[in-house]
């Protein structure tokens, strides 16, 4: 549609069919800033005005557990949406969603409840103008699509199940402009989203096997004891790269976008260089060992490490620096016949030491005997200990 560059040139069917465009896009805006009927049928509820912004479409699914995953969404204030409903519960429970207004979701299940027996003829959905948006109680492997405009004025939207008994665990939380805090300090959303989100269920030490960001195919995530995490790639045998705060957010559908890859939710502190195994043996200049991997062992600090590179055994284990922002890095080296070297790679914000050995510029020089249990420290000025 040119109206840019022909106002006044249109035909009186143009002019009809811009007009009930212009219609639609009010009803869209009307739909989201004043009380919205309940039960809004998803298929007829509005439809994208000619010339409107193309919804985005979002996935939300039902879970066994009486979950939403995701238990939480960013969303634009004002952006039109297609919310994909599927209930996925493989545990025969009905469901139903609705979109409130911020911090109104307990009065609306308690609500919901007293519509006692005639709750089943409206879905469980109470008359309530606070309720935005809402769909029909959907059965096993049911699903909808319920089309609605975020509101414009930014907050904490809660989403919500209300069939009997699910209400008070059963909801989530759209974030409209409004940043999310950390998922474990995240009041909007029940503890049980935790399971599905956060990889361990915030669960530390954790170890995950798992297809990492910026990593080789078998990399091992590892959730450290206090807010450290780390990225270890065992087809390389080496430390990849380390962020604090939350671990891996591993549900694969988050924001129906398709992601395969788990997120992980800050900008790691430290990443290693790349193609460059750290540690030689024998002389500091041989070229880099071949390395393989044997193994990992849990321990109640998190996982040991175990690997041969250049013939020689090596145990690593990855621990958070005691006192100090960073990580620890214990090696043992059972059986080195020569010096071990480690390099060491530093970067601006990042300082080494270590319990033993001799540094020359990055350069960790390890006696055999060293070299049997080394504990090396990363510490950086962008992370807190
Ligand atoms: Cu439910």
């Amino acid at each position: 549609m040119r109206l840019a560059t022909a106002p006044f040139a249109l035909s009186p069917h143009m002019k009809l069919f811009v007009a009930l465009a212009f219609l639609a896009a009010a009803l869209v805006t009307l739909a989201a800033e004043k009380p919205a009927p309940p039960a809004l049928d998803s298929e007829t509820a509005t439809t994208p005005a000619a010339g409107a912004k193309k919804a985005r479409t979002v996935k939300i699914l039902m879970r066994d557990g009486l979950r939403f995953e995701p238990p939480r969404l960013s969303l634009e204030p004002g952006e039109a949406i297609v919310l994909e409903i599927e209930n996925g519960d493989s545990t025969d429970q009905s469901h139903n969603f609705l979109l409130l207004r911020p911090g109104t979701r307990e009065a609306i299940v308690q609500q919901a409840l007293s519509l006692a027996e005639k709750g089943p003829a409206q879905d469980f959905v109470p008359q309530n103008p606070d309720i935005i948006v809402s769909s029909k109680l959907l059965n096993a492997d049911g699903s909808a699509k319920v089309k609605f405009t975020v509101p414009a004025t930014p907050g904490v939207y809660p989403y919500v199940c209300t069939f009997p008994g699910h209400g008070m665990v059963m909801y989530g939380a759209i974030y409209a402009g409004v940043e999310p805090p950390p998922l474990e300090k995240d009041p909007n959303i029940p503890p049980t989203a935790l399971q599905t989100v956060v990889a361990g269920g915030g669960r530390r030490p954790f170890t995950q096997r798992i297809f990492m960001p910026d990593a080789g195919p078998a990399a091992i995530a590892v959730a450290l004891v206090g807010s450290q995490n780390v990225c270890w790639d065992a087809g390389q045998c080496r430390l990849r790269y380390a962020w604090q705060g939350t671990f891996i957010d591993a549900s694969d559908h988050w924001q129906g976008n398709g992601r395969q890859l788990p997120v992980v939710p800050a900008k790691p502190w430290w990443r290693a260089p790349k193609d460059d195994f750290p540690l030689r043996f024998g002389t500091a200049h041989a070229s880099s060992p071949t390395a393989q991997f044997l193994g990992y062992a849990l321990t109640p600090d998190g996982p040991v490490f175990h690997y041969r590179a250049a013939e020689t055994e090596v145990f690593e284990q990855i621990l958070p620096a005691k006192g100090r922002p960073g990580l620890a890095l214990r090696l043992q080296i059972p059986r080195a016949t020569g010096p071990v070297f480690y390099r060491s790679a530093t970067d601006a914000n990042t300082t080494w030491t270590s319990s033993a050995g001799t540094w020359n510029e990055g350069l960790l020089t390890l006696t055999p005997a060293q070299a049997k249990d080394v504990t090396l420290t990363l510490t950086s000025a962008l992370c807190t200990p």
